[in-house]
């Protein structure tokens, strides 16, 4: 467990999450804000209870991988590496602009802390695999996060990647899906069923749990279990979470892929969100 951030609640640190990622947002207008508000609670978790890591070193040869896989939930990780005080917080405002450190979609090569390039989907696990088996080699005691969606369970990819964990019996590897019901096409057991998927991961070998996404102790027990359980298997958490949560009027809205805020609709998403907190 890393030693950040020990006096300031996980609660807190999602809730900026969530508050740096819409700040991103209204630079452009418009973008994978949804996403952003859904995970920000799994990351905080992962940042501030999970992961070992250095944020004035990120390249520490020791510490713990987490990899994007979905590029565009970029404005997540960024939101959640400004709070890790692995990104400074003034280059919020450059978000998606030209010369940019924070490009819309997560490039290694450009940002401190995105491990990869992800983008083109089904990728992420694959890689985890390459990582956690190198790491294995060096006798390192780090893990290899990776975070994909649920429209990643749509692609071979995944699935073969899945079966390979669990042949090399990966007990380095933390995969996160998250299950958010959506896609690009709508909700995402309307474009391909991949339900049940507890039983489905647990026959290609995996250790699985299934957890509300939005619930912080639910996430605390999860990742804890999952770090120490002893148990030769590559290890998933399955979080069930909701696009847009925290801005009710957002989580409103049915197609929220892509979300388009108006202007004057910016103030109320912040109040919202401030909103929530307190209540
Ligand atoms: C290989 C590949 N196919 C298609 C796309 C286009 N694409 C970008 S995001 C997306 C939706 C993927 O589902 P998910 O990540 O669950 O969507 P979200 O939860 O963000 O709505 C698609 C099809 C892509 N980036 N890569
Ligand atoms: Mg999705």
């Amino acid at each position: 467990m890393n030693q950040l951030g020990h006096n300031i609640p996980i609660a807190e640190r999602a809730y900026r999450i969530r508050r740096n990622a819409l700040r991103m947002g209204e630079v452009q207008g418009q973008g994978y804000i949804a996403q952003a508000l859904g995970i920000a609670d799994v990351l905080a978790v992962a940042y501030f209870h999970a992961m070992d890591y250095r944020p004035d070193q990120p390249e520490w040869e020791e510490r713990d991988r987490f990899l994007l896989s979905i590029g565009h939930y970029a404005i997540a990780l960024y939101a959640a590496l400004i709070e890790a005080g692995i990104l400074p917080e003034d280059e919020l405002d450059t978000y998606g602009t030209d010369d940019s450190r924070l490009p819309m979609s997560g490039m290694a090569a450009y940002t401190p802390g995105m491990e990869i390039t992800g983008g083109s989907l089904g990728h992420g696990l694959p890689i985890a695999i390459g990582m956690a088996l190198a790491l294995k080699h060096k006798k390192s005691a780090s893990f290899v996060y990776t975070l994909f969606s649920d429209g990643e369970l749509d692609e071979g990819s995944t699935w073969e990647a899945a079966m390979s964990a669990g042949s090399y019996a990966l007990d380095n590897l933390i995969g996160i899906v998250d299950v958010n019901n959506m896609q690009a096409d709508g909700p995402s057991r309307g474009v391909l069923n991949f339900e049940p998927l507890v039983p489905k991961f647990e026959a290609f070998g995996w250790h699985v749990q299934r957890v509300d996404g939005n619930d912080i102790a639910a996430l605390v027990a999860a990742f804890d279990t999952a770090r120490n359980t002893d148990i030769k298997k590559p290890r998933l958490v399955i979080c069930d979470t909701k696009m847009a949560k925290g801005v009710p009027f957002l989580e409103a809205r049915e197609r929220n892929h892509f979300l388009r805020v108006e202007p004057e609709e910016w103030t109320q998403a912040f109040v919202a969100l401030e909103a929530g907190k307190t209540s």
